[in-house]
């Protein structure tokens, strides 16, 4: 017997058995669910979070917000950017949720989404060729196909700390914030962690707390975001020519709307290099990374000129040369931009404030939590507020919290132990009529959440469309294609820069996880062109019945 989960709308019929069920309602999910119900496909949501915003509903930390500016952070299709103006260059979680209702509006998603309702098995069973998925209040829904799109930031990384549970104040980690807030007004906090959700909440912080540490392990080779608000009459403006700039996005190495520049850093003078980085650095945002000189994530030398101008910048902006050279030092942690750099607006300058202090977490690690605070080697840093901002499981963290059983009994949390094996990272061999989305060995963690959410959509569109129309029931792709496709990750991964920086892009970040490169780092062009020539050689890599 299948039922709808309790917090189903009730305006919602009982369908026995979906075409289609989406485990995740973020751009990925929400772009699934539009697609193939208006190819007629039946199609429900199922999302763990309280409403509409996906990863943004959960990270609602002070001062998140997206390293993309809003124009970029959207769906291209059904018209749907002329009509939403943005307040902010750079959206807050507030307006990205806010952005998203609208589309959940828009496009009348809502009734086939159920909110609060989180998928914790999934059984393939063969005779049917169908899953039955199980959420966390024991409902169950039986689908024909199930689309995972839980996206890379669905689990948590939470650190070993002893004595984390006498604290006496309060801790919370950055992707499990309350939803009423947090006022840091007049307290004494502690960051630990100074990745993109670290220093966000750090500039705030700076702003109201009484004291703020920063526990740094590994700097931020954070770059300038240049935010601005936005007028209505700017919106137009920037909307003139965003067809077009979807059409770049589409196909540029990390779905923005810019790519490298075609030239090489080291085959210019010093004095022609810094007048091109000092125009970037004035431009800020995401193009200092992934829209600079193209050598600088391949060649050493090239990448070192960017670190030492980007050291001298920051060096500029801080008066304690002790702060200075901890945020900023002189050797590099690790080659710029192949551990994820994030945007800042007032990250830098906050450390010229009495009451912002950052440890170097190397020299000063932490020997216990007491009720009145961290104990680092340096010494007691007494806190109010403890913020974890220490990251996530990523990529395939939210999907093997699902208990995924496949043919035979087969568990993909057995199956992906020790090695993640995937065809492009949608399918799994084993896992039947189950696809990924924005999933481990995708181009995830180098691709713009938007621009994958309409990207990878419209492959698995077609995929499916080409099962309809050839009265197929069942697919799975072979294990040789899974083999190849993660061979592929690994040597590219070696040849490149990425091993260079302990990152979460290959499980480095969480202790005992296996270190595999998760996130296709060859760009949007060649992984699309890839699938195109399979597809055009018949989906090669699939078996069908
Ligand atoms: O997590 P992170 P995040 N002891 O893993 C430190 C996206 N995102 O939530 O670097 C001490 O990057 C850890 O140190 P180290 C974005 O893709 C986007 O900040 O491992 N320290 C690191 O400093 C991003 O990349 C946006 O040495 C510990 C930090 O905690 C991804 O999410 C906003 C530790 C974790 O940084 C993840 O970002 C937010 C320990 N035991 C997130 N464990 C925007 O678009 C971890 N650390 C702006």
């Amino acid at each position: 017997m299948t039922t709808t989960s309790t917090a189903a709308p009730t305006d919602t019929v009982a369908t026995d058995t979906l075409d289609i069920l989406v485990i995740g309602g973020g751009f990925s999910g929400l772009y699934a669910l539009d697609q193939f119900r208006d190819r007629g496909y039946s199609v429900k949501v199922w999302d763990a979070a309280g409403d509409f915003g996906g990863i943004w509903w959960w990270n609602c930390y002070p001062g998140a917000r997206t390293d993309s500016t809003g124009q970029v952070y959207q769906f291209s299709h059904k018209d749907l950017w002329k009509e939403y103006n943005f307040t902010e260059l750079f959206p807050g979680h507030e307006g990205v949720r806010d952005y998203i209702s609208f589309v959940g509006e828009k496009l009348d998603l809502r009734k086939d989404i159920s909110f609060n309702t989180t998928a914790t098995e999934a059984a393939w069973d063969e005779a049917s060729k169908t899953w039955t998925v199980t959420d966390s209040e024991g409902n169950t829904q039986r689908a024909k196909n199930v689309i995972v799109a839980t996206g890379f930031g669905a689990k948590p990384l939470y650190p070993d700390l002893p004595g984390l549970d006498t604290f006496a104040g309060e801790v919370y980690h950055t992707a499990r914030w309350p939803q009423e807030g947090v006022d840091m007004t007049g307290k004494k906090v502690v960051v630990l962690g100074t990745g993109s959700s670290g220093i966000q909440v750090v500039q705030e912080a700076a702003k109201v707390a009484k004291e703020v540490t920063v526990l740094q392990r590994t700097p931020n080779l954070a770059l300038p975001m240049r935010q601005r608000q936005l007028t209505p009459h700017d919106n137009d403006e920037l909307r003139h020519d965003l067809p077009e700039r979807f059409k770049i996005r589409s196909r540029a190495f990390a779905g923005f709307d810019f790519d490298f520049v075609p030239m090489n850093a080291v085959d210019l003078s010093e004095h022609e290099r810094e007048l091109m980085y000092e125009r970037m650095w004035e431009a800020g945002g995401f193009e200092l990374w992934l829209g600079n000189f193209q050598d600088i994530l391949l060649d050493d030398a090239a990448n070192r000129t960017f670190y030492d101008f980007w050291r001298s910048k920051v060096h500029e902006r801080v008066s304690d040369p002790v702060k200075a050279e901890i945020l900023a030092p002189k050797e590099p942690p690790h080659p710029f931009g192949v551990k994820r750099p994030s945007l800042e607006q007032d990250y830098f300058d906050v450390f010229n404030q009495d009451n912002v202090n950052v440890v170097d977490y190397n020299k000063h690690p932490i020997i216990e939590v007491t009720p009145e605070g961290i104990r680092t080697t340096a010494g007691l840093h007494e806190a109010d507020l403890f913020v974890l901002a220490t990251g996530f499981d990523s990529n395939r963290g939210g999907i093997m919290a699902i208990d995924i059983t496949g043919v035979d009994g087969a568990k993909l949390e057995e199956k992906w132990e020790h090695r993640v094996h995937t065809n492009f990272g949608l399918t799994s061999n084993g896992f039947p009529n189950m696809i990924f989305l924005y999933g481990p060995q995708s181009p995830a963690g180098f691709c713009n959440g938007p621009t994958s959410a309409e990207e990878q959509g419209k492959i698995v569109v077609d995929f499916l469309e080409h099962l309809k129309e050839h009265g197929y029931t069942r697919f799975e792709n072979t294990r040789e294609s899974e083999v190849a496709w993660t061979d592929h990750l690994d040597e590219i991964f070696e040849a490149s820069m990425f091993p260079k920086a302990k990152s979460w892009y290959w499980g480095a970040n969480v202790p005992g996880k296996p270190r595999q490169m998760l996130n296709y780092c060859g760009g949007l062009g060649s992984y699309f062109g890839q699938w195109d020539a399979d597809k055009d050689a018949g989906y090669r890599n699939y078996q069908f019945s």
